[in-house]
C-alpha cells in the first residue's frame, strides 16, 4: 500500500516464505491476491495521487531528495558511476546503511513484527518447496547439451571470436555481437568467457567496515555480552577469535555475509571475509590458510545442503576438522538436522541477532 500510494508503476508483494526458500504456489497466490486486493477492493489505483497536498508527504519527499542529491554529488566528484564502482563507493555505502539498519534491527529500535517483536514462544515449520539441486543442475546440463547438438557450431565459434576481438580491440558495438552470439544460441557462460579471454573476471574489492555496527548498538545488553566474551577468549587464547565468512558456489547474496562479518568485528572479532562464488576447496584453504577459529558459511541460494558438506570434507582433508563450521542464511528449519548430522555446530537464519549468534559462537568454541 506504501508502495501505491508513493506511485510505484511496478508492484510485487514478497510470499510469506520470502525469507525462506522459493514460494509455494499456496504462498504466492496469497502474495499475488494482496495486491489485488488493494487494487480491486481498495480503488487505490484509481487515484493519481491520493496524497497530493499533504505537507508532510511533500516535506519527506523533498528530504529524501535532498539526501539522494548528496550521494549523487559524491558520485560525480568522483568523476561519474563507472569510476565510483570501480572505486568500490557504492558497495560502500550499501553496507554502511545496511549494517546501521541491522544494528537497529537487533536492538529493537526499528521493529520488525515477528522478528524482533511480538514473536511466538514456538514457530512451526510451514510447508516450503523443496528443490532439489542436484535434480536441476542434471537437467540444466542436459539441456544444454541439445542446445548444443543443435547449432551450428562453427558460427558460434565465429561470433564468439568476433566477440573477444571486440572487446580487444574495442572496436564495434559489443552488444550487438553478444545478442547475435545467443542468437546463434552461444550459451551466456560461452559469452562472458569470450569476453574474460582479454578481460579476465571482475573481482569485487573487499571493504570490511568498522564502527557503524557498535556505533548504533552500543548500549545492547548482548552487545556488551559478546564483546566481554571475546575479550575473555583472547586472555585465554593470546588472540581474538577468528571468523572466517565464507560465500561459496552461484550464491551472489553478500549482503547477509557482509553485515554479519562487520557485526563480529566491532563485537572483538577478527574477521576475514571471503570472495564471491569460492569453491569449497577453496574456501577451506583460505580457512586454513589464516588459521581461523570459526568458518561461517552464509548460504542464501539454496546451496546449503551440497556446498556445506564439502566444505567440512575439505578440512578434513586439510587436517583441520578442529575447525568449528556454523551457516547463516536462508536455511529452512527442515534442513537442520540434516546440516547438524554434518557437522555444521550452529545455524543461524534469517532474523538472527548478530551479538546472539556471536555470543554463541564464543560459547561453542570456549567448550571445546
Ligand atoms: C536482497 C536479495 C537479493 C539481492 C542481493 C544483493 C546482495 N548483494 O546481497 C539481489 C537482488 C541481487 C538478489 C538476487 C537474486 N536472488 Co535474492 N534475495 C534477497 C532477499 C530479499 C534478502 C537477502 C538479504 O540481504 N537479507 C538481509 C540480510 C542482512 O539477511 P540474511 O542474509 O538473511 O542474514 C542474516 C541471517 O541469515 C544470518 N546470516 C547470514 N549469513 C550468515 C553467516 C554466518 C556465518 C552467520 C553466523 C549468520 C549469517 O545473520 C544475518 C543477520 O540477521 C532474499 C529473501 C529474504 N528476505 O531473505 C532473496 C533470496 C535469497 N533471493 C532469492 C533468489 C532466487 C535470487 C535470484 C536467483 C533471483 C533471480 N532469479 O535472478 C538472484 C540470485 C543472485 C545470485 N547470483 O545469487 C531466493 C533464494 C531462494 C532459496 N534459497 O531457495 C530468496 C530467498 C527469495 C525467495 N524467497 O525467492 N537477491
Amino acid at each position: 500500500m506504501g508502495a501505491e500510494l508513493g506511485h510505484t508503476q511496478s508492484l510485487h508483494t514478497n510470499a510469506l516464505d520470502e525469507a525462506i526458500a522459493l514460494p509455494t504456489d499456496f504462498s504466492a497466490r496469497i502474495a499475488r491476491n494482496t495486491q489485488i486486493y488493494i487494487q480491486e477492493e481498495t480503488y487505490i489505483t484509481k487515484e493519481i495521487d491520493p496524497w497530493a497536498g499533504s505537507y508532510y508527504v511533500e516535506s519527506l519527499t523533498n528530504e529524501i531528495a535532498h539526501r539522494a542529491w548528496e550521494h549523487i554529488q559524491e558520485i560525480e566528484k568522483l568523476g561519474g558511476m563507472a569510476k565510483a564502482i570501480e572505486s568500490g563507493l557504492p558497495k560502500l555505502r550499501i553496507e554502511e546503511a545496511s549494517a546501521r539498519t541491522q544494528a537497529r534491527i537487533d536492538s529493537g529500535r526499528q521493529t520488525i513484527v515477528g522478528i524482533n517483536k511480538y514473536r511466538l514462544e514456538h514457530e512451526d515449520p510451514i510447508d516450503i518447496l523443496e528443490i532439489d539441486n542436484t535434480e536441476v543442475r542434471k537437467d540444466q546440463i542436459a539441456r544444454l547439451d541439445v542446445v548444443k547438438a543443435g547449432r551450428d557450431e562453427a558460427a558460434v565459434k565465429a561470433a564468439l571470436e568476433a566477440i573477444t576481438e571486440c572487446v580487444r580491440t574495442k572496436e564495434g558495438n559489443l552488444l550487438d555481437l553478444a545478442v547475435k552470439a545467443a542468437g546463434l544460441r552461444a550459451t551466456l557462460g560461452e559469452i562472458s568467457d569470450a569476453c574474460e579471454a582479454v578481460v579476465g573476471r571482475y573481482k569485487a574489492v573487499i571493504r570490511t567496515i568498522s564502527g557503524v555496527y557498535s556505533s548504533e548498538t552500543k548500549q545492547d545488553e548482548d552487545f556488551v555480552k559478546a564483546q566481554a566474551l571475546c575479550e575473555e577468549f583472547a586472555k585465554q587464547e593470546g588472540r581474538q577469535p577468528r571468523i572466517m565468512i565464507a560465500k561459496m558456489g552461484q550464491d551472489g547474496h553478500d549482503r547477509g555475509a557482509k553485515v554479519v562479518a562487520t557485526g563480529y568485528a566491532d563485537c572483538g572479532f577478527d574477521v576475514d571475509m571471503g570472495p564471491l562464488f569460492q569453491t569449497p576447496a577453496e574456501a577451506a584453504r583460505q580457512a586454513v590458510e589464516n588459521d581461523v577459529h570459526i568458518l561461517g558459511v552464509s548460504s542464501l541460494a539454496a546451496g546449503h545442503k551440497t556446498l556445506v558438506p564439502q566444505v567440512i570434507e575439505e578440512l578434513k582433508k586439510l587436517g583441520r576438522e578442529d575447525i568449528i563450521v556454523v551457516a547463516g542464511g536462508v536455511i529452512p528449519a527442515q534442513d537442520y538436522d540434516f546440516l547438524y548430522k554434518a557437522g555444521v555446530a550452529a545455524i543461524f537464519g534469517p532474523g538472527t541477532r548478530i551479538p546472539v549468534s556471536a555470543i554463541k559462537m564464543l560459547e561453542i568454541l570456549m567448550a571445546e
